[in-house]
């Protein structure tokens, strides 16, 4: 490490110190708007103009806010157990969390992405990337429910994903942290030129979402940080940001900060499709999980694939380029024209924007800069638009609107800039508190826009709240970006660390969301459709209870026969099929969280009583006036009892 090094390093340090007491001093200064409050309120009632999509990520969920209003309106389950309404836990949804090393509960979940239909969200679909556990997980948004998760092979560390294509052709994933590929037993300090970073086309079928790996290409052992897909012009690639393009292995605050550009890679997928048609990938055996919803029964039900079709660029000519970037990119969008390809190039102060048509250009005329494993490098000078110079600290991630101007979120000096697509100057900056990661404008990454608001996804939350303790909720804040200036509206805390967000108009979505489930179109085997219908049976140590719920009550609500050493399972189906009358259930000494069904809905609760005994079971959900009255109880008996298997409601 070099002397130059350490001083940017400290200068980053100071600043950042420097950046935090100036925003904690400004704090009353800030651009709150003289009528915010009456911007964001959304009166008792009245409902709110946007839906926004917060990934959670260390907590592995989504939440659903409204906007302008910041309210929570719900979590949706997707990477990790939720005890509120049994995902995870219910028997239906075990087997979304399978993985090739077995059930895996939790996630880092990072960056949602609507579907899309000519670069505009089309509200049927919302997708996000599990980190830790490369997974892409798919969200019916007529339900807000998880209902699809596919793990993606030879990748560590899935980050730059699930972004997609224009008419979501495809989603993508990518590896963050190079790996060896295949996977093996090999020392770490050979990680030059040996490990290898996959970038993973993912299908997504056009009539119902399923997702399926089309193709991985093969890549150097970089670390690519995230993507974002072209539109218009640019909808045949996908750009990917990577940092240490140096290779290191270790102390990468260091050794993976020493070039002072890396690359943001352009690859064009239609060409993909071409080579893989023509024959020019390989088959490689691997081991994944493909975790789906049985639309018909309800049921999650895994399949495990052992291979996947990779092309490596040496057989598939002008299908990558490299495009060199200042330091250590993070961020890469693309703006709503499909011309601008703008890093975050998050060591630099200076924002160099990529010319998608320059980039062609230089393709067509080969002006490279040599190449790195044999991937063209295309020359800096001939691709680039143009640069913001003093833009801001720590640039990380962009955000469009329909007027030219492009929002970036500076991590450093914890500010929104507002810069200029035609002059590349600053035209507005507005503090943030504190240290932003992303930020989103409904729309902001596609073709269409909304010139609305701003929302600010913050790291670091300090004094902005009642303190609670070491550990304080991230934080969002909400901007007007209606007029010439930023102008800020609202604080809210957040569930988790939301990363990415993305937002569309509520009109696109509330007609399709579905409010029950049709009873007379449930097709689990387990439905029990009439209370003439409830039963218990016995199948050696399994006992099935086919139960029914309505208001007040279960049926049957008294069991007897049950014996130590049997497993359990309550097959609930809540037989309402009004909005909005869920059922709960729950039997003391379970192992598992209660299940919520909603009306129409079949789920399964799994039991396995240790002592023989007399155990309740009950509603978890306040559900009418005589929500306490519904209750029963299951009678448990020593193991070599004869008691006979009974079952009975009101006798
Ligand atoms: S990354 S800020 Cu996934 Cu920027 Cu979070
Ligand atoms: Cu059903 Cu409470």
């Amino acid at each position: 490490m070099t002397i130059r090094r350490w001083i940017v390093l400290a200068i980053g340090v100071a600043a950042l110190a420097a950046g935090l007491v100036v925003a904690q001093g400004a704090r009353n200064a800030a651009r709150v708007a003289s009528d915010a409050a009456s911007r964001v309120y959304v009166a008792p009632g009245e409902q709110d103009e946007f839906y926004a999509f917060l990934s959670g990520g260390f907590n592995g969920q989504m939440s659903v806010v409204g906007l302008p209003s910041g309210r929570t309106l719900k979590t949706i389950p997707v990477f990790s157990q939720f005890g509120e309404n049994g995902y995870g836990y219910s028997e239906e949804t075990k087997a979304m969390f399978n993985t090739s090393v077995g059930p895996v509960y939790w996630d880092d979940a990072h960056h949602p992405e609507l579907s899309m239909t000519d670069g505009v969200p089309d509200g049927r679909w919302i997708f996000i990337n599990g980190n830790n556990t490369p997974r892409i997980a798919r969200i019916d948004l007529s339900l807000f429910e998880t209902v699809e998760i596919i793990e993606i092979p030879n990748t560590g560390g899935n980050h730059p994903s699930p972004f997609t294509t224009s008419n979501s052709e495809y989603v993508v994933a990518g590896t963050r942290f190079s790996v060896p590929v295949p996977q093996r037993d090999m020392p770490i300090a050979d990680y030059e030129g040996n490990f290898k970073g996959m970038l993973t086309f993912v299908s997504v079928d056009p009539d119902h979402g399923e997702m399926d790996i089309a193709f991985q290409i093969i890549m150097p052992g970089f670390d690519y940080d995230l993507s974002h897909c072209g539109k218009g012009p640019s909808a045949d690639w996908c750009f990917f940001s990577s940092y240490n393009s140096e290779e290191a292995h270790t102390l990468l605050e260091v050794n993976a900060s020493q070039n002072d550009k890396d690359f943001v890679t352009a690859v064009n997928w239609r060409r993909a499709e071409q080579c893989v048609a023509d024959g020019a990938a390989t088959e490689m055996p691997a081991n994944y999980a493909h975790n789906l919803k049985n639309e018909r029964t309800g049921i999650a039900e895994t399949t495990m694939i052992d291979s996947v079709t990779v092309l490596d660029p040496a057989n598939c000519s002008d299908l990558v380029y490299f495009l060199p970037t200042p330091k250590s990119p993070h961020g890469v969008d693309v703006d709503p024209t499909g011309e601008y390809i703008v890093p975050g190039g998050k060591l630099s102060a200076t924002i160099a924007v990529h010319s998608f048509s320059k980039m062609l250009a230089a393709i067509e005329a080969q002006d490279f800069d040599g190449d790195a494993y044999g991937i063209p490098i295309l020359n800096f000078d001939s691709i680039v638009a143009g640069q913001v110079e003093r833009a801001c600290l720590g640039p990380l991630h962009n955000e469009f609107d329909t007027r030219g101007n492009v929002y970036t979120s500076c991590f450093i000096t914890s500010e929104v800039i507002k810069w200029s697509l035609e002059s590349f100057e600053v035209v507005d900056r507005i503090p943030v508190y504190y240290s932003i990661g992303h930020l989103m404008i409904p729309g902001g990454d596609s073709m269409d826009p909304e010139d609305t608001y701003l929302l600010a996804l913050n790291k670091i939350t300090k004094d902005r709240y009642l303190p609670t303790g070491p550990e304080l909720a991230h934080s969002a804040q909400l901007i007007d970006i209606s007029g010439n200036t930023m102008q800020m509206l609202l604080d809210f805390p957040t569930l988790g660390e939301p990363h990415y967000a993305q937002g569309i108009p509520a009109e696109k979505l509330v007609e399709n969301s579905q409010r029950i489930f049709e009873l007379a179109d449930n097709e689990h085997p387990y439905a029990t459709k009439s209370e003439d219908a409830v039963k218990v049976e016995r199948d050696g140590n399994e006992v099935h209870v086919y139960m029914t719920s309505i208001r007040s009550h279960f049926a049957p609500d008294v069991i007897e026969g049950i014996k130590v050493g049997d497993t359990v399972y309550f097959h609930v189906t809540n037989l309402e099929q009004d909005w909005d009358v869920p059922h709960g259930f729950a039997i003391q000494g379970m192992h598992d969280a209660n299940i919520l069904i909603m009306p129409g809905q079949t789920l399964t609760a799994k039991w396995e009583p240790k002592q023989p005994g007399v155990y309740p079971f009950y509603c978890t959900d306040f559900c009418s006036a005589l929500h306490q009255e519904m209750q029963g109880y299951a009678r448990v008996s020593p193991a070599d009892s004869d008691i006979a298997l009974a079952w009975s409601l009101g006798n």
